[in-house]
């Protein structure tokens, strides 16, 4: 494995990626107040300052579970998966439900590309250069209904493709879900792209969420069912242990996995001897989402 950014993100940075972020954020906030409808100063979201990871670490170290629970087995076991053809089925509280074709989505959306901080709840981290579209715009399209509250997402269920399912890990299909207002936050999306190439399958072929204030388990991979509900949808990790991983999952420094600290990470590539780094609140997002977190009790709804 590489390590060509063994320093990035060291606390000891003179300028830190995250103070470019809040300075960024200033702009995005005024538009950031309104939801889908707004356009894309969110390029202002992507900092340059962030050093990605570089294309093996990304693809070769990984969490999908459905094909091998160690970071190797996606890499390995994941070719085995038919990504095209591909839909989406949209349905729950829309204006349109149907089965949305992944070439018919592609052609109406406006592909970015997004370096976003990944933090798993494992304590290790990478920086990642997606390429995608806002989730809020492909919920646009589905036309979302007042009563419309929460947003559940499900991962494609193939035990013939899928040799880690056959283990009762977590109960399949993976599913997650978002508050309505986490949802079209503008930081989220839904990622088509890696280093502008296709997404790789071990990353979630061919189109996964990312969000990229909460720990990584809510990104769910390889999405083939959207659905809008007014009540809380159930998610895997929640299911498997609840007293461990709750609803929100927001990136949180100062609310300890039961198991272990989370308030500092491992950087995928620092390198042997790099050490820990601190983890950021909102895993440095919080100027722009915090506000959808107000007067909540962070420690009871982990
Ligand atoms: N369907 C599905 N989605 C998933 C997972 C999984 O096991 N199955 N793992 C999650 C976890 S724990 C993390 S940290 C991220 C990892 O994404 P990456 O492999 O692209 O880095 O995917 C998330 N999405
Ligand atoms: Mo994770």
């Amino acid at each position: 494995m590489a390590h060509r950014w063994k320093n990035d993100l060291s606390p000891a940075d003179a300028t830190p990626p995250w103070a470019y972020l809040s300075r960024r954020a200033l702009m995005l906030g005024a538009a950031g107040a309104g939801l889908a409808g707004l356009a894309r100063p969110l390029a202002a979201a992507t900092d340059d300052a962030l050093k990605p990871n570089d294309w093996d670490e990304i693809t070769s170290y990984n969490n999908y579970y459905e094909f091998g629970t160690n970071k190797g087995d996606p890499a390995k076991n994941a070719h085995m998966l038919t990504t095209s053809p591909w839909s989406v089925r949209i349905d729950g509280l829309v204006d349109r439900p149907g089965n949305y074709d992944f070439a018919d989505i592609m052609s109406e959306m406006t592909i970015e590309e997004r370096i976003y901080r990944l933090r798993c709840v494992e304590a290790w981290s990478m920086v990642v250069p997606w390429n995608g579209f806002e989730l809020a715009d492909l919920l646009a399209m589905a036309g979302v209904q007042d009563g419309a509250r929460y947003v559940a997402f499900e991962t494609v269920l193939r035990p013939q493709e899928m040799p880690g399912v056959r283990f009762p890990v977590l109960d399949w299909p993976y599913v997650e879900g978002l508050r309505l207002d986490e949802a079209l936050h503008p930081l989220t999306i839904m990622a088509t792209g890696l280093y502008g190439k296709p997404i790789p399958n071990q990353n979630g072929a061919p189109l996964r969420l990312v969000v990229p204030w909460k720990y990584g388990f809510k990104s769910i991979k390889s999405v083939v069912r959207i659905t809008l509900t007014d009540t809380q949808p159930p998610t895997s990790w929640n299911k498997a242990g609840p007293r461990e991983y709750g609803f929100y999952s927001n990136v949180n420094p100062n609310v300890d996995h039961p198991r272990w600290s989370q308030a500092t990470e491992r950087r995928i590539g620092g390198g042997l001897f790099a050490g820990r780094e601190p983890t950021q609140m909102f895993n440095g997002y919080g100027d722009q989402v915090a506000a959808l977190y107000d007067g909540m009790d962070l420690a009871e709804n982990f």
